[in-house]
């Protein structure tokens, strides 16, 4: 099996590629990734000499590029990550995502369907769902209601993709999963953020009063729920993903914060997200059920790990957030520390 990843080198996809040549050696992963700021070459630095890993720099908007790598390595099916990921971002400017989410999956459907591909696999998220309230689980008959330009991107690009399905018949998959943690997070999202800064005696900002819910998932569960999805998912099936893990945020942050001995006084309420939606839950059972996926993570066990991996891997996380990033993050976050 040949499979192009689009997305290879950020937090998701190096995860992935790096789970797909351990558990599925026989395979050659071709990663394409543009390598915007989320996307770093040194997440995958051990498959530097490996032959059936093979790096391209692009974009996924290419159509000529995307053509010739299917033609070229022989490309059987896609597992599409590449994307636009951070919801804070989004509401800053939301062109960008609507350019790589909608307009650049609807890229690769085109090449898929031209070249007759046996598979495609789109990773969506819980976020398509919109809002839970106190109680109840997203399944995957809930109504699609996102509600950030992130969300509204991804819901765009998830419909697309099943409507390939229906129109076309194009063999896809869409998975929906819930809020992943583990290595190589960027450290804009909550978890690797809250760790760096707890590290570095710095406020840790927690928007509103901090009782959103998600639900975790640790990344390799995640990966290996993927590449389950991959191989026996159901022609035009959609899949939930979940680590049946819910957390408050601030439980999150009051767990960090033990576990790396930093006080409770660094946490910092600031002004909320806009539009910050309140809770998310999945209902995970129809791919244990069918596909015979099972988490192997507590979320306890997969946060301790977590924080060991950035507490052993402080140059990479200080790298990351360094150079044209910092300017970004540094105007975010003296924004919202006045709030
Ligand atoms: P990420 O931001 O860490 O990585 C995204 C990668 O895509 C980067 O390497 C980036 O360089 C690449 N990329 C962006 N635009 C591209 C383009 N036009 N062409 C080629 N490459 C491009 O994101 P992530 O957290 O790893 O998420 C991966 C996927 O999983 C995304 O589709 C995201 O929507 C989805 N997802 C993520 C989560 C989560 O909790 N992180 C949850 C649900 C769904
Ligand atoms: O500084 C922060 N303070 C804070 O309170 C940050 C960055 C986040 N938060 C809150 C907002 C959310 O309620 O923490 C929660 C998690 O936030 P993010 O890590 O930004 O994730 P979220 O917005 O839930 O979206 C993530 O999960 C679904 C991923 O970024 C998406 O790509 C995925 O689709």
């Amino acid at each position: 099996m040949n499979v192009l990843v689009t997305g290879g080198c950020g937090f998701i996809g190096s995860n992935l590629v790096k789970y797909l040549r351990k558990h599925r050696p026989a395979w050659t992963v071709v990663n394409l990734d543009k390598l915007t700021y989320a996307g770093n070459l040194e997440n995958l630095t051990e498959l530097e000499k490996d032959p059936k890993h093979v790096f391209v720099k692009g974009d996924i908007g290419n159509r000529e590029l995307i053509d010739h790598l299917i033609f070229q390595h022989k490309v059987d099916a896609i597992m599409h990550l590449a994307a636009e990921s951070h919801v804070d971002r989004s509401i800053l400017g939301p062109e960008a995502f609507i350019v790589a989410n909608v307009l650049g999956t609807n890229v690769l459907l085109e090449a898929a369907r031209h070249a007759k591909l046996s598979r495609f696999l789109m990773v969506s998220t819980d976020e398509v769902y919109g809002s839970l309230g106190p109680t109840g689980l997203f399944t995957e008959t809930t109504p699609l209601d996102p509600s950030s330009p992130y969300s509204a991107s991804k819901a765009s690009a998830d419909l697309i993709t099943l409507a390939y399905e229906h129109t076309f018949g194009l063999d896809v998959v869409v998975t929906r999963c819930s809020n992943n943690y583990g290595p190589y997070q960027f450290p804009e999202k909550l978890i690797p953020l809250m760790i760096a800064n707890a590290l570095a005696d710095k406020p840790l900002p927690v928007y509103g009063d901090g009782k959103n819910v998600r639900d975790w998932l640790q990344v390799e569960d995640h990966c290996a729920a993927l590449t389950l999805a991959l191989e026996k998912g159901q022609k035009g099936g959609v899949y939930n993903i979940g680590g049946n893990s819910e957390r408050e945020n601030i439980q999150i942050v009051k767990m960090i914060l033990a576990a790396v001995g930093k006080p409770e006084s660094l946490i910092k309420y600031v002004t909320d997200r806009p539009g910050h939606d309140k809770r998310y839950a999945i209902d995970a059972s129809k791919i244990k059920r069918e596909l015979g996926w099972t988490p192997a993570h507590t979320f306890e066990k997969g946060l301790a790990e977590t924080v060991k991996w950035y507490l052993d891997n402080r140059p990479w996380w200080e790298r990351v957030m360094s150079g044209a990033y910092k300017t970004y993050f540094d105007s975010q976050y003296a924004h919202r520390l006045q709030g």
